[in-house]
């Protein structure tokens, strides 16, 4: 939460939201070409998870609107956005601590 919350407020707006998944796109993008493939995500996907096996391929399937394998900056956007819209169940776009942690209850739950 404090990674998304820029200016302290206790919530996350739509745009601090969209601002860090941006920053996190940069991160995977090693080559900077403005599309993330699936062996960059693993790479960060590794170093963020370390225990957790979790497949870039798959992460990368479901948001692939063009399904070409590889997740460009518009998709990963798009993706973002809908994130965003599935957590904020009140939908003032903004994302509360209470809110952040429910979807990730029901994420760990799936
Ligand atoms: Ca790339
Ligand atoms: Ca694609
Ligand atoms: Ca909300």
């Amino acid at each position: 939460m404090q990674m998304l919350d820029e200016d302290g407020d206790g919530r996350a707006s739509r745009a601090e939201h969209a601002d860090k998944a941006g920053q996190m796109f940069a991160r995977m993008d090693a080559d900077r070409d403005g599309k993330v493939t699936a062996d960059e995500m693993d790479v960060v996907l590794r170093s963020l998870y370390r225990d957790d096996r979790r497949a870039a391929a798959a992460a990368i399937a479901p948001v692939d609107s063009n399904h070409d394998g590889v997740l460009s900056s518009e998709e990963h956007a798009t993706a973002t956005g809908v994130e965003f819209g599935r957590m904020d169940a009140d939908r003032d776009d903004f994302l509360t601590m209470a809110e952040l942690e429910s979807a990730s209850a029901a994420s760990a739950a799936r």
